[in-house]
């Protein structure tokens, strides 16, 4: 185990138990919720994955540690930290840490880390993609690059249409990450079940997630896989205001001159202004219910 990693005992107990574990990312906390919300959100996510019979594990870095199962101490941290705290993909890591930092891991990140602690499945919102424009601002997210390297599983509720979708599906064909929709023909797009992009198959079951996880890990392909779980319908919101704001908030990018890591955390706080807060629901909301799929899924990974 190399000496930056730390895993936390129950989760190193669960893993050398053959028990199943569900990696959490923590950009999500840091950037993606206002306190207390996003604390609230972390812990509940960790409940809900103890209810559907796996181990919780927060991924995070702590004064240059990186962290698999924070504690609720850790987690009170960088809730409270918000945009303090330093959001960290790849490219950052090692800075991060020779200078002992506190970080808020992304989608790369946190499969990284999960990777690094043996941790196969991971549940979060929505990841990171080719952005609109990117033909010229080459502003394409080091999540979907970690998807082609990592052998972690990423159930999602599929992209923001901050994105280009259709693009960030290009990518993924050309790096051979599968993607597999939950119930659906289609990428989810995040705050709406139906984004009109097909993905490579659907699935109805965690059996069926298992097993093509399974049998992608058995050949050694390298890299993840990613599960795109629609947004449950009571929670989904409507798609012409959802997108009117997204549009606007594109816009005043743009305008703005905002480029960069802060170009995503941008999008998304303007979207929640725009919205009033409905956002902010529907987000926890399924957020909750990719961290139930996780758990399912990682428990039939590890039954044989
Ligand atoms: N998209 C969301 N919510 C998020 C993120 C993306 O809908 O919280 C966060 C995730 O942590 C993701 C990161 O990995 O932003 C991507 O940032 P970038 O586009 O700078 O790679
Ligand atoms: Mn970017």
């Amino acid at each position: 185990m190399n000496k930056y990693l730390s895993v936390n005992p129950e989760v190193s107990e669960a893993l050398s138990a053959g028990k199943p574990v569900v990696a959490l990312e923590s950009t999500i906390i840091s950037h993606g919720m206002p306190y207390p919300r996003n604390m609230e959100t972390a812990l509940n996510v960790e409940r809900i994955i103890r209810e559907n019979g796996a181990v919780p594990a927060t991924i995070c870095i702590i004064g240059g540690k990186l962290v698999a199962g924070a504690t609720e101490e850790q987690i009170a941290r960088l809730a409270r930290g918000g945009s303090d705290i330093a959001k960290v993909s790849r490219r950052d890591l090692p800075i991060i840490c020779a200078r002992g930092l506190d970080g808020a891991t992304t989608v790369a990140t946190t499969m990284i880390i999960a990777a690094m602690a043996g941790i196969k499945v991971f549940a979060t919102g929505g990841i990171g993609g080719v952005h609109r424009g990117a033909e010229t601002t080459m502003d394409i997210s080091a999540d979907l690059e970690e998807l082609a390297m990592t052998p972690v599983m990423v159930v999602c509720a599929g992209a923001k249409s901050i994105l280009d979708l259709g693009l960030t599906l290009e990518y993924l064909e050309t790096k051979g990450v599968p993607v597999v929709g939950y119930g659906t023909d289609e990428l989810p797009a995040f705050y709406t079940r139906r984004s009109g992009f097909g993905v490579d198959c659907r699935v109805d079951t965690p059996e069926e997630l298992a097993a093509i996880f399974r049998a992608k890990l058995d050949m050694g392909l390298r890299g993840g896989m990613l599960v795109g779980n629609p947004i449950p319908e009571e929670y989904s919101m409507d798609e012409k205001i959802i997108n009117k704001a997204i549009d606007e908030a594109v816009e005043e990018a743009k305008r703005s001159g905002i480029h960069g890591k802060a170009t995503t955390p941008f999008l998304l706080a303007k979207i929640k202004d725009l919205t009033g807060g409905d956002s902010l629901e529907s987000n926890i909301m399924l957020v909750y219910n990719n961290a139930r799929l996780a758990a399912k899924t990682a428990a039939l990974l590890c039954g044989r």
